[in-house]
């Protein structure tokens, strides 16, 4: 059997690695399209908002993350100045875990449309951190050094899934917004939304088991590539053209 004839490679390996290509990229399509923080635009400050307008109430981009393996939520956000600029200055991440609602909307400036929750995370400059859970009416107070600042810019902090009780969502399913904001009581001190008028649903750290077929899927690729390679300088194919 002319085993050349069967696999002629003008005809089939474009297709093979297109077919390849087609799997890579559909393996890699979530990753990316989970691992990507929110952007949000310089110098957005609300109209609302009667505070000082520094870089560090103006939030450049942020993340709520949940990771399968660890069983934990990781929020970070990267502000437009150092932390610790504003007296005052609050990060406040608003989570919907199902029974959220647009809890600003009834407040004097009206603001928040699209911004939902049932239950905030609000992190303080000095790396402490309070979560209140409207729901269940729990508050949990987390001590100095939970919180990361790196770069005087940037906030980060993992947090156990088990503080974020579903109040109907899967946890996969919950979605977030961020607003820093100059002290608590009123809507004025609110100086931006990130997103802007909507919630975003939470990212997903990949298991290793997705990293593993990834990589798996990449050495399959690079393989056939090669292989590719040796068969089209191969004086067996010449000669059988
Ligand atoms: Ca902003
Ligand atoms: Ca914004």
């Amino acid at each position: 059997m002319n085993l050349c004839a069967l696999e002629p490679a003008a005809a089939t390996t474009p297709v093979s690695r297109r077919l390849l290509l087609s799997l890579m990229a559909g393996l890699l399509l979530p990753l990316q399209a989970l691992a990507i923080p929110v952007t949000d635009p310089t110098g957005d400050f609300l109209a609302t908002y009667t505070g000082p307008q520094n870089g560090d109430m103006d939030v450049l981009n942020a993340d709520v993350s949940y990771n399968q393996a660890s069983d934990a939520f990781r929020f970070s956000a990267t502000l437009d100045g150092a932390i610790g600029t504003t007296d005052g200055a609050l990060y406040v991440y608003g989570l919907d875990r199902g029974q959220g609602t647009e809890r600003f909307l009834d407040g004097d400036p009206s603001i928040g449309t699209g911004v939902v929750f049932d239950m905030v995370v609000v992190i303080r400059p000095d790396t402490t951190a309070i979560i209140n859970d409207f729901i269940n009416n729990q508050v949990t107070q987390l001590s100095a050094g939970t919180v990361q600042i790196l770069n005087d810019s940037f906030i980060s902090v993992a947090l156990d899934a088990d503080l974020f009780p579903s109040t109907g969502f899967d946890t996969s399913d919950y979605t977030w917004n961020l607003w820093p904001r100059q002290g608590l009581g009123n809507n004025v001190q609110i100086s931006d939304f990130a997103p802007d008028a909507s919630n975003v649903g939470v990212s997903q750290v990949p298991v290793p088991s997705t990293l593993a077929l990834l990589g798996i899927a990449g050495l399959g690729l690079l393989r056939r590539r090669r292989n590719t390679a040796v068969d089209l300088g191969s004086p067996r194919r010449f000669a059988a053209a």
